[in-house]
């Protein structure tokens, strides 16, 4: 009996070892493609800012210094230095609690997700694990085999059932008001007026196109970590050129993508949006206060997904308009575009209006007629 058992027991780990080892196989051939894909894709990138070195970690310092140089050219526009970081992750050595939690946040919906965390989500938790740890070594100490020989036969008990039902029912209901709120603010359409940024992820870098104010493209390239750290900006954040927005108003924000899924996030902002060829994702985004923000590309796209950083540069309306004209922008066809968009927008609402015969839109608009 015993031999047959150890024949048995020799040829399943003799499977279990071929399994494993072909698992490793193809963990092996999956990222010795996904490297090989990397180094043929790389040399062939378009890459409008740095056509002389193909990768963006390789900008030239001095390339970049112009850069900035050119930037700090433009009458009306002075671009915002490192003091003025607002959107950034805190490092474990420097403050460990907060960068285990979120980062502050600048606009409305920010707040509102920061307070359901901290306010709703975090103590519901705690109070339901220590209740839970409380039961568990209650039934542990006072239910264990030396303190009560004679186990209890008890099967049901009405109130508890009622109780352990109705409780988590409120428990569920009072996560869920505040929750799909959030998530409806998060999917507030943009008014006509918002200003259009398209965000365009390439492998791996960031393009953002101004399409109301003549279309041009800004692309963004990480920083050279040394020069960054030189200027005073966190390595692996900083870009040569940042997207820059006016503060305090709708921005309608565009992710698309050229290559493959990319993912354009700002955590302070509390913005997340998949940037995905071939389709438009929209979002607004309001920036309460001026200053730089950063972000990272959030979906797994390639071999430098880690280095794609996103630097949003909030300032006010008039330093803005100075920095569209100064990239050859103009701010022309962006009333021309508004007027297109209302017509579109009005001629929905006409269509809804049509199939609702009794709308009071018709109404106020016949006693505009008197
Ligand atoms: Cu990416």
């Amino acid at each position: 009996m015993g031999s047959v058992e150890k024949m048995i027991t020799a040829t399943r780990l003799r499977e279990t070892t071929h399994a494993i080892a072909l698992l490793f196989a193809a963990l092996l051939l999956a990222f010795g493609a996904q490297a090989a894909l990397a180094t043929i894709a790389a040399p062939t990138q378009p890459d409008a800012t740095t056509p002389e070195s193909a990768m963006p970690g390789e900008t030239d310092p001095v390339t970049a210094e112009e850069a900035a140089a050119a930037d700090s050219s433009i009458p009306g526009y002075e671009p915002l230095g490192p003091e003025m970081i607002k959107g950034q992750p805190t490092a474990f050595e420097d403050d460990a609690l907060k960068s285990m939690t979120f980062q502050d946040q600048y606009n409305a919906n920010g707040e509102y997700a920061l307070w359901m965390h901290d306010a709703i989500l975090m103590p519901i938790i705690t109070i339901i694990s220590l209740f839970v740890l409380g039961l568990l070594l209650w039934v542990v100490v006072r239910y264990r085999r030396g303190a009560n020989p004679v186990a209890s036969k008890t099967t049901h008990n009405t109130l508890i059932e009622v109780v352990w039902t109705v409780i988590p029912i409120i428990i569920l209901l009072v996560i869920a008001v505040p929750s799909i709120s959030l998530l409806a603010k998060q999917y507030e359409t943009p008014p006509k007026d918002a200003i259009t940024i398209k965000a365009t992820g390439y492998q791996w870098y960031w393009g953002y196109t101004y399409p109301d104010q003549g279309g041009f493209e800004i692309i963004s390239n990480m920083l050279d970590e040394a020069d960054a750290m030189d200027r005073g900006l966190p390595g692996q954040l900083a870009v040569d050129n940042r997207m820059v927005v006016p503060v305090g108003v709708p921005l309608r924000i565009q992710t698309t993508a050229a290559d493959v899924i990319h993912s354009f996030a700002l955590p302070s902002l509390w913005f997340k949006n998949d940037a995905v060829p071939g389709r438009i994702n929209e979002k607004m985004l309001i920036i309460d206060e001026p200053g730089i923000y950063y972000g990272q590309c959030s979906e797994l796209c390639g071999a430098r997904h880690g280095y794609m950083p996103i630097a949003v540069e909030a300032v006010p309306m008039d330093q803005w308009r100075a920095w569209v004209i100064g990239q050859g922008g103009s701010f022309e066809d962006a009333e021309v575009a508004a007027d297109a968009r209302e017509e579109v927008i009005n001629a929905q609402d006409g269509d809804a209006a049509a199939t609702d015969a009794a709308s009071t839109e018709g109404g106020s608009d016949a006693a505009a007629a008197e």
